[in-house]
């Protein structure tokens, strides 16, 4: 692998160091101190008052890594972010044309973010440096680098799904976002399933053509482009569920429902999580299997996101009112079905909560992978471990095979599922308990990005060979 030095650019930025950090954080910051990396990116703050399409740069120092940090206008901000990141992409890379709003010009924010980016970002590159930027809120970043003449290698990380040609094309911009993605060396994306639709994208749409394993010619330009299934750092979960207020945190559950059996889901509260239906899923399950009832507890962490953008209020409304109406039916003065918790549960109490429940529920409608699938089954204890019920329509589906899949549109399918998860006998348990944590240790976070930034130094020759000096600019969006 190569020695240059790495830069990470995404959305947000995470201090590797600090507790907080997720594996992700944590593995980006591993690759980032060894070669004395930086780090760029919004640093979450909205700078009142400030001028669209400026910001203000603001670096430190985080042990060997540097973090280069920028603040947002609010007009930036509201159409950047909230609007075309996460009002138009987001949904409809989610598959969920309903709840976008392709009306409100956003692009034009998104785009302007994207330069200023690539603007402020330009001055602190040296020659030989390997850039790799992360998710759908900066799919133009390397074509307006390119526009600066910038000719390092660029990496680009797809964490939510690529949704299939005919879903994607309804993004007016859509022909644009995909050129932009072969400004790129390397596109790396989820799944088996989302290269599908890239393949099938760049073929149909763009008339490209496959001039080499993962490489695509289309546009005037070649990308290599290939499945990269992230992981989670095994070792730091381990660690984590071995420590105290983990260890503390199993027991109390334990000792608070010694007479039930838990049943849980950690998610943020997005759309994409499938939340209404797990819990029309729990409570079918109650109404059709009397004898689970004082017996199973459905614990549903759904976490605070993006609480600004209507579509989350709506969803929030209507999870409390199916949560409400399972416990007014179904709940006895002692017993009551659903906890439902909208809150940010410290991460150091994650392993244990995982590990007292007996059954593991990650049901999204669409997911790119779903870390908290793999880490339920981490935090088991293998002598007794639980059973995890994961939809196939999350990225971890292609993976973890000998989890108990389900279709979460089909309520009475997945409460028989959740029913058999219950009922699972001791071997057959610890039978697909083990497959599953072999699996998720070979494709750890670290095999991830180890795999990612050997495909980017390979890409580069592969790439550079095709590209033309002049041809790497993504033009402008048709909106
Ligand atoms: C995107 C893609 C892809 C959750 N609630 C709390 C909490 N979490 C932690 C989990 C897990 C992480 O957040 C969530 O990761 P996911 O993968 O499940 O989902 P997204 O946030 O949607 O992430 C996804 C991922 O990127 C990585 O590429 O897998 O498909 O959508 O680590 O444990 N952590 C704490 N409190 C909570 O309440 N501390």
């Amino acid at each position: 692998m190569s020695t240059s030095r790495l830069v990470v650019v995404s959305n947000r930025l995470a201090d590797p160091r600090k507790p907080a950090a997720g594996g992700l954080a944590v593995a980006l910051g591993e690759a980032l101190s060894k070669s004395g990396g930086l780090w760029f990116g919004w640093s979450g703050t909205v700078d009142e008052p400030g001028t669209p399409g400026e910001c203000r740069l603001h670096t430190r120092q985080a042990g060997r890594v540097t973090l280069a940090e920028i603040g947002l206008s609010r007009e930036d901000h509201d159409s950047y972010y909230l609007g075309y990141s996460n009002s138009v992409l987001w949904p409809v890379f989610h598959c969920r044309l309903d709840l976008a709003d392709f009306e409100s010009g956003a692009v034009a924010g998104y785009r302007r973010v994207n330069r200023m980016m690539a603007r402020t970002l330009l001055p602190l590159l040296r020659d030989d440096d390997v850039i790799w930027v992360h998710d759908y809120h900066l799919i133009p970043l390397a074509a307006e680098l390119r526009a600066l003449g910038c000719r390092q290698r660029i990496g680009f990380f797809l964490h939510i799904p690529l949704p299939p040609p005919v879903i994607l094309a309804a993004i007016p911009q859509h022909q644009w976002l995909m050129r932009s993605l072969f400004a790129y060396d390397l596109v790396g994306l989820q799944s088996e399933t989302d290269m599908q639709h890239f393949d099938r994208y760049v073929l149909e749409e763009a008339q490209a053509e496959r001039v080499g394993p993962h490489l695509y010619r289309a546009f005037g330009a070649v990308v290599r482009a290939q499945a990269f299934p992230i992981g989670i750092d095994v070792e730091e979960f381990e660690r984590l569920g071995q420590a105290r207020e983990a260890v503390e945190t199993c027991d109390r559950m334990r000792e608070e429902y010694a007479r039930r059996r838990l049943l849980l889901g950690i998610d943020r509260l997005d759309y994409s999580k499938g939340l209404p239906q797990r819990v029309r899923a729990f409570r079918n399950m109650l109404q059709r299997y009397p004898e689970t009832h004082s017996d199973a507890t459905l614990i549903m962490i759904a976490s605070p996101s993006r609480d600004s953008v209507n579509a989350y209020s709506d969803l929030r409304q209507e999870l409390e009112g199916l949560c409400g109406a399972t416990n007014g039916d179904y709940g006895e003065l002692d017993w009551m079905p659903v906890r439902y918790i909208h809150r940010m549960v410290p991460r150091k109490r994650i392993p244990g909560l995982c590990r007292a429940a007996c059954v593991g529920l990650v049901t999204p409608l669409r997911d790119g992978m779903n870390l908290v699938a793999k880490e339920y089954v981490v935090a088991q204890e293998p002598e007794d471990p639980g059973v995890l019920v994961l939809s196939r329509f999350a990225g971890a589906a292609e993976q973890l095979k000998e989890a108990l899949l389900v279709n979460p549109y089909d309520t009475t399918g997945m409460a028989d599922v959740i029913h058999r998860a219950l009922h699972m006998p001791l071997e057959e348990r610890q039978r697909r308990h083990r497959a599953l944590v072999a699996n998720i240790r070979a494709f750890d976070v670290h095999w991830w990005r180890a795999s990612f930034l050997k495909a980017l130094a390979e890409a580069d020759t592969d790439t550079q060979v095709f590209r033309p000096p002049a041809i790497s600019r993504a033009g402008s969006p048709a909106h």
